[in-house]
Order: C-alpha cells, then sequence, then structure tokens
C-alpha cells in the first residue's frame, strides 16, 4: 500500500516509541496533598479557597527524580511521562503565564525541569502530560460535570467570548514547554470531549508550532479523542489531529488498534499500578507483578506499548508498594527484555498456553498456561532452528512436544519464562 508523505513521517518520529515498548507515567501535584485522586476538586466541588490551602501548603521535601529515574530504569522503562499540569491548573514548571506554579509555593523548584534532567542522565527518553482542561483558569468553561470553581464563585462573570484568551495561554505554555526545557520525546494531551475536540483547542495551529519548535516530538490522540477507557481508539479517526499513537486507558484493545484503511497504527495503553492516577493512601489495590508483565507482553503482542502509572506523594516519594512491584518486574525484564524491546505482533495466531510476539525472524513464547498439557510444536518443528529458554539460555528440545513443566517457573511470577525460537519466515522481515 502506498503510503503518504504524513504516514511516512508519523514512522520516523515513531520508531524509538515502537522500539522502546514499555515507559512510566507520573501523575504528582497538589492532589498528592488530600491522597484522594487526581479528580478531587471536582468530585469534592472544593472551593478555590479550600484548594488554595494545598498550593500555600506544597512542599514536597523529598522530592528526588532520581531515584524516581534510577527506579524506573531498574524496571525496564525506557521513556516517562509526567503531568507538568493536570486539570486542577496546577503547573509542575516555571511558567511566565501564571503564578499557579511550583516555583511559588514553598517548594520553590522547577518541578518539570528537574525530571528531564534526571530522567535524561539516566538515557530514558522524555514526554509531558499536558492537560487541555483547567479548573483554575478563569477563562476556562465548566462544562456538564466538568465543574469549575472560579464559574461557581457569586463574583465569577464570564463573558463566553473570553475562552480565546484561555486557548492562548494553553497554547502559550505549549510554546513555553517546547522551547524552554530542551528536547522533549513526546506530548500528552489529555482530553477531548463532545463540546471540546480538534480545532475547538485550535489543534492545528498548535500542532503546527510544535513540529516547527520540535518536529520529531511524538504526539498522542487526545486533541481529538477522549479519555477513559476506549475513547481514545473508537473515534472516527484515531489519529486525527496529527496525533502518532492512539491511547486506551486502563485497557488493553481486543487485537490492536488500526487506522481508517485498516493499517495498523501505534498505540499505547496507560494503566494505573493500583486504582489510582493520583497518589490515593487508602489505595492498596495493586497489580502483582506477574499481572504487570502479562499487560505488557498482551500489549506488545498486539503492536502496543504500556504506560505504567506511579502517583508520588505530597513528600514526592514515589510509594514503596509500587517501587516493590517495579524491582519485581525489572528482575523479568532483564532476564527476558529481548521478548519486549522491538517486538510486535507475531505471524503465527495466539496459541491457547500463552502469547507470541516477534521481532524479525525470531519468535518468543510467553507460556502463561502451566496448567496446560505438552505443547506441541510439531507444526512448528520443521520451521524451527534453535529454540532457547530466555532466562537462563538453555537448550530446549525442538522435535518432541514439551510439556509445560518444562518451562522453569520463575519463584516470582508462578508462569513459565518466555523462550524463543529462530525459524525462517517465508519473506525475511
Ligand atoms: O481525567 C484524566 C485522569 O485524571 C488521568 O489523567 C487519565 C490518564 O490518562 N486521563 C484522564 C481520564 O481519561
Amino acid at each position: 500500500m502506498a503510503h503518504n508523505q504524513e504516514w511516512l513521517d508519523r514512522q520516523e518520529r515513531t520508531r524509538w516509541f515502537l522500539q522502546d515498548r514499555f515507559g512510566m507515567f507520573i501523575h504528582w501535584g497538589l492532589y498528592a496533598i488530600p491522597a484522594r485522586g487526581e479528580w478531587v476538586r471536582n468530585v469534592e466541588r472544593t472551593s478555590v479557597e479550600e484548594y488554595q490551602a494545598y498550593f500555600d501548603e506544597f512542599d514536597p521535601v523529598d522530592y528526588d527524580p532520581r531515584a524516581w529515574a534510577r527506579a524506573a530504569r531498574q524496571a525496564g522503562m525506557k521513556y516517562a511521562v509526567l503531568t507538568a499540569k493536570h486539570h486542577d491548573g496546577f503547573c509542575l514548571f516555571d511558567s511566565k503565564l501564571t503564578d499557579y506554579k511550583s516555583t511559588k509555593t514553598k517548594a520553590g523548584r522547577d518541578l518539570v525541569a528537574e525530571f528531564l534532567e534526571a530522567f535524561r542522565a539516566e538515557g530514558l527518553k522524555v514526554g509531558l502530560y499536558y492537560s487541555l482542561i483547567d479548573w483554575h483558569h478563569e477563562d476556562f468553561p465548566a462544562h456538564g460535570d466538568l465543574y469549575h470553581p472560579m464559574r461557581d464563585n457569586e463574583a465569577y462573570k464570564r463573558d463566553p467570548s473570553t475562552f480565546g484568551s484561555y486557548l492562548d495561554y494553553m497554547h502559550g505554555q505549549v510554546r513555553e514547554l517546547l522551547t524552554n526545557y530542551g528536547k522533549l520525546d513526546l506530548m500528552w494531551f489529555d482530553f477531548s470531549y463532545d463540546v471540546m475536540q480538534g480545532e475547538k483547542w485550535r489543534a492545528s495551529e498548535l500542532i503546527a508550532m510544535m513540529r516547527a519548535l520540535q518536529p520529531h516530538i511524538v504526539i498522542d490522540n487526545r486533541l481529538e479523542a477522549g479519555g477513559e477507557g476506549g475513547g481514545s481508539i473508537y473515534t472516527k479517526a484515531p489519529l486525527a489531529y496529527a496525533g502518532d499513537f492512539a491511547s486506551p486507558e486502563q485497557i488493553i484493545p481486543p487485537s490492536g488498534v488500526t487506522d481508517e484503511d485498516g493499517q495498523p497504527i501505534p498505540w499505547e495503553a496507560c494503566v494505573t499500578l493500583n486504582n489510582n492516577w493520583g497518589y490515593v493512601a487508602s489505595d492498596t489495590n495493586y497489580k502483582s507483578p506477574a499481572i504487570v508483565i502479562r499487560k505488557l507482553v498482551e500489549c506488545v503482542s498486539k503492536n502496543g506499548n504500556l504506560l505504567l502509572n506511579v502517583g508520588p506523594d505530597a513528600r514526592g516519594r514515589i510509594p514503596k508498594q509500587s517501587l516493590d512491584i517495579l524491582a519485581e518486574v525489572g528482575d523479568w525484564m532483564a532476564l527476558n527484555g529481548d521478548s519486549i524491546y522491538g517486538c510486535g505482533q507475531a505471524e503465527l495466531p495466539k496459541p491457547d498456553w500463552g502469547r507470541y510476539t516477534q521481532k524479525g525472524n525470531t519468535l518468543y513464547a510467553h507460556v502463561f498456561e502451566e496448567s496446560v498439557g505438552a505443547i506441541n510444536l510439531a507444526g512448528l518443528a520443521g520451521r524451527i532452528k534453535r529454540a532457547r529458554l530466555l532466562a537462563d539460555g538453555s537448550e530446549l528440545p525442538v522435535t518432541r512436544p514439551w510439556n509445560a513443566a518444562l518451562f522453569e517457573a520463575d519463584a516470582f511470577f508462578n508462569f513459565a519464562t518466555p523462550v524463543h525460537y529462530t525459524y525462517p519466515l517465508p519473506d525475511a522481515r
């Protein structure tokens, strides 16, 4: 199929994204103080004055982004995305367009600048999340349940024509981030909805400005797409506004994501480690390392990425439960990362005992169902040159059926580690 220049440009931009496959999402801001999630201001109808108390108090004395970056690197993550501004409008960077920013709190620090420096130093690609919605800016309208505390104040008299001033502010801040903070690899906008999408954000103008400042930057699809669940993959054209990847949330698409021509497109599932994006002290419902690994394998087996979230607390610490899970995932990735990085959907259909990923002419078998009987490779025997267990390099028989018990279950995850085969593909990739 012939491809247009836009398709070719996207292929070039996303080359690193498709290689890296696994990233860290970081939701952090004033909402870490109430510790009831990043939507606390909306859900609890917090007044401007009440929320201002959090601004006056914010001072993350334990913020050590280099430690965050080491945890991400050791988990096998290759990129990271930090909330530069979430829906509450609080800026973790030294914007010249507002005083509602971290450098005006007791912290007195540009938290974004420190994040970028630390993660680059640990060799990770860096991205920023930027909320299109802004409950603090007086010219952002309240729609439906997008409660806007400024709008609910008696004194607030908004002239509908002033929404343009919010867009000028939003575009101005994106310009600041792409001008004052060095090379950014990724921009994660969030989120569009029925009355606000595409040109309502002046998306074409915004994208043109971004491409002029940082032509290589990878951009998600939420200048057009919604958030929650599949909202970002069932739009008419998942990448309508020059987005480079679709962004399913908390779900993994049944069979990857394709564009309106049925062509596979880059996508990334963003998933929380417990049930919340922002820090919630009481939320101890964490996913096990095994579940995280299976989600990562499933994403890659369908040509996708996994962006796994952590929510640091008000002192600036990633919760210990999160760190422990990331460390165990990292142990597995250290031995099996070859079956993830640069891999994608296999030529073969999904086997009943697990999933395949593939890179070039190397097939990786992720054996999840140890209960299954012998894994019969007879159908492949003629096409497999050799089989090895990734975890220890040991040879696996190719000619006779294997019994799942052959695969040493990894003590951490209680399921077998993947093996790789090498077999000639009908057409070299
Ligand atoms: O409303 C946000 C939510 O707080 C969080 O940032 C997620 C993460 O992708 N995005 C939106 C919900 O879809």
